[in-house]
């Protein structure tokens, strides 16, 4: 099959001015669709033509001659699921079953905030900060490059994008700022709450 990219769930605009209508153009139109191109070039006209994406990262992942393949399909999923990860009027407290669960793992929405925090503002160079399910236990954990929880056993849950294309033009180095306001103004917690709810 060949891969797609998805549409925006919002306008281009909706989530000014945490993040810009311009970058939503060059992260979604230019970098998320370019890593749909080059997972259909890779897999064009190959046994893997036939696949779904998920099923393109697991085989990737098993697969060292497939690196390529492996960071386009799995960027080609991750941003996708960034998308979801915000919303417009987003951000702050949670709501629903995952308020309860991040009390009793993470001890309180502040310190699940410290944890996130330190895991996207320390993930040195490109990638990704993620709030996943290991077994039946909320975890915060961070990704390289295009890696992604999918092929590590864990499901995800939220995640914020630290590649400098995702902040630059509206927060150029300062990675802690769109970090904070990505937690107060833009976490999606209905998405959450829906990706929680489908992993039991
Ligand atoms: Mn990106």
């Amino acid at each position: 099959m060949t891969i797609k990219l998805p549409d925006l769930p919002y306008g281009k605009d909706a989530l000014a001015p945490h993040v810009s209508a311009s970058t939503l153009e060059f992260h979604h139109d230019k970098h998320h669709q370019a890593y749909v191109t080059n997972t259909n070039k890779l897999i064009a006209g190959t046994e893997l033509a036939d696949k779904s994406l998920e099923e393109l990262i697991a085989i990737a992942a098993k697969s060292p001659d497939k690196k390529a393949l492996f960071n386009n399909a799995a960027q080609t999923w991750n941003h996708t699921f960034l998308w979801h990860s915000m919303a417009p009027n987003g951000g702050g407290k949670p709501h629903g079953a995952i308020a309860e669960r991040i009390t009793q793992d993470f001890k309180g929405y502040d310190s699940f905030v410290e944890a996130f925090t330190a895991a996207a503002t320390g993930q040195f160079g490109s990638g990704w900060a993620w709030l996943v399910l290991n077994g039946s236990k909320l975890e915060v954990t961070a990704t390289t490059n295009a890696d992604t929880p999918l092929v590590h056993g864990k499901v995800p849950l939220l995640t914020i994008d630290v590649w400098e294309h995702a902040y630059y033009l509206d927060y150029q180095n300062r990675r802690p700022d769109y970090v904070k306001t990505f937690l107060d103004k833009l976490v999606n917690w209905d998405f959450v709450n829906a990706n929680l709810a489908h992993a039991k």
